[in-house]
């Protein structure tokens, strides 16, 4: 359900139930959430990217997983909270590209890509509130943090239907590329990426996601922090000796 393939430092992964438009199943997401630990386990794995095989990216939740009947969603949810958790605690740079319809837990989990790449036919839409439900998958949390609180009030309470110009025009995405060239683009920054100082990276995810948890005070005290951190590191060392030197820097993730 999972594909993985590994170029380099980079590994690629491609939700892979495309005759459902990789709607996600329970197996799915535990799945994914053992494929994200071993990645971030992995000192080879220094970046990843984020797909979907066949037309659509991800339609979310699959709708047919549970049935007539009252189903237990606050159970099913302990699943897919571990699997967004493992998303933004990722401490490697993860590139999304949204190769077509990202819908309901399915555009969460695109939007917890550090950078989203989307194809021109690609599309976004909220969907929960269409089938009754609250938005989940981190989806209260990131989206107004992507978009601002009104934009997220409007997006999740009507639902449209996003084209990926749109979706750029709103910050949901960096860019927009014709389908045919989209996993190249994604895989030459995932490379990029995979070639940079990837602590440093992961620092700096950490800093962003906290910043609206944090007083000023705080949030100065964390960049202390990490910056004490980021300074220890080979990379940094690299980095201002392959400036004085006037040569591109050979960064090694530590
Ligand atoms: C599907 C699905 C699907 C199964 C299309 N499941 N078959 C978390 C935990 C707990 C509870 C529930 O929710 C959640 C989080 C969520 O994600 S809630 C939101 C769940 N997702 C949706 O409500 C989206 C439903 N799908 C759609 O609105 C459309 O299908 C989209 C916008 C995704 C794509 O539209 P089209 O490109 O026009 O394709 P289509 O509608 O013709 O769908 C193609 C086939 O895929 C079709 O089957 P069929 O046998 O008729 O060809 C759909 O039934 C099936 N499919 N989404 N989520």
């Amino acid at each position: 359900m999972v594909l993985k393939e590994r170029q380099e430092g980079v590994l690629i992964l491609s939700l892979n139930r495309p005759e459902k438009l990789n709607a996600i199943t329970g197996a799915l997401l535990d799945e994914l959430y053992q494929v994200l630990k071993e990645a971030q386990e992995d000192p080879g794995v220094r970046a990843l990217l984020l797909t979907g095989a066949g037309r659509a990216f991800c339609a979310g939740q699959d709708l047919g997983e549970f049935g007539e009947g009252k189903p237990d969603y606050e159970a099913h949810l302990r699943r897919y909270n571990r699997v967004v958790e493992a998303l933004a605690g990722l401490e490697k740079p993860l590139v999304v590209a949204v190769n077509g319809v990202a819908a309901g837990a399915g555009m969460s989990l695109a939007l917890w890509g550090d950078l989203r790449l989307a194809a021109l036919e690609a599309s976004f839409t909220p969907a929960f509130v269409r089938i009754g439900l609250v938005p989940d998958s981190g989806m209260s949390f990131i989206l107004p943090r992507l978009v601002g609180f009104a934009k997220a009030q409007e997006l999740l309470l009507l639902s449209p239907r996003l084209s990926a110009e749109e979706a750029q025009a709103l910050g949901l995405v960096h860019r927009v590329v014709p389908g045919e060239r989209l996993l190249e683009e994604a895989l030459a920054l995932a490379r990029e990426l995979a070639q940079g100082p990837t602590r440093t990276y992961a620092l700096t995810k950490k800093l962003l996601l906290e910043t609206y948890r944090l007083s000023l005070t705080e949030a100065l005290a964390l960049e202390a922090i990490l910056q004490g951190e980021a300074g220890r590191t080979q990379d940094h060392e690299e980095g201002v000796r392959a400036f004085r030197e006037k040569r591109p820097p050979r960064f090694v993730g530590r």
